[in-house]
């Protein structure tokens, strides 16, 4: 119908610790919208493709060395190298199921101890997600679930600061869900949330900037 083909696609972020899910909910959501009809993609950061993406995977994997500050400064590089192609996207109509975004730079980053604030700076003028969900798993839960890649960050005690740098960043629009639940009933309730967000924006909801 004119209203799918004319409006904007919604953007999307899911967030959480390592090992809460998000990756297979993501993958989960996208065929369940395809499925629907809708034009969507799902995207992820870092985006390990780009050059940029090339160097923080390199530190990930403890295969090069950075100071936190340069990597910071990297991770949200890779958000701005993608911005122009991100809004494109949203604006002829495709949603964009995000895996991580500025949250999690700033969670991260600052749970290494650099300043919130320095951490939040370099995000200003990225696009605003128009919904945020929060897989919310406690640190100890998610390091039973085993699997920790033995990427750089994928440590119980970093994880638990990394939680707490979540916290502080959480806000009354997030979507907050628990993810111990069964697989399925995440899927259904990250399926309903979503839904209602892409109708919002195919209603006229306006693409707005960080930091609301
Ligand atoms: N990460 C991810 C950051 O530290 N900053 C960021 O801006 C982003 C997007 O990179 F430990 C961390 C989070 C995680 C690691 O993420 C790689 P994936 O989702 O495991 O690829």
């Amino acid at each position: 119908n004119d209203l799918k083909r004319d409006s904007r696609g919604a953007l999307i972020v899911l967030e959480g610790l390592d090992r809460c899910g998000k990756t297979s909910q993501c993958a989960r959501l996208l065929s369940t919208l395809e499925g629907l009809g809708y034009s969507v993609e799902s995207w992820r950061f870092p985006d390990r493709t780009t050059g940029v993406g090339r160097m923080i995977s390199s530190y990930l994997s403890n295969q090069s060395q950075l100071d936190d500050h340069a990597i910071h400064l990297l991770f949200s590089a890779n958000r701005w190298e993608k911005r122009s192609l991100m809004e494109a996207k949203l604006m002829s109509g495709t949603t964009l199921i995000v895996d991580r975004y500025s949250y999690s730079g700033v969670a991260f980053s600052s749970a290494k101890g650099l300043d919130f604030q320095w951490c939040k700076a370099p995000e200003v003028g990225l696009l605003a997600p128009d919904l945020v969900v929060y897989l919310d798993i406690s640190p100890e839960k998610a390091a039973e679930r085993g699997g920790y890649g033995g990427e750089r960050y994928e440590q119980l005690e970093f994880q638990k600061k990394v939680a707490e740098s979540y916290k502080k960043l959480i806000d009354t629009s997030w979507k907050t869900v628990d993810a111990t639940l069964p697989i399925e009933d995440i899927e259904k309730h990250l399926k309903e949330i979503t839904l209602e967000c892409i109708v919002e924006c195919q209603k006229g909801k306006s693409l707005s900037q960080l930091w609301p």
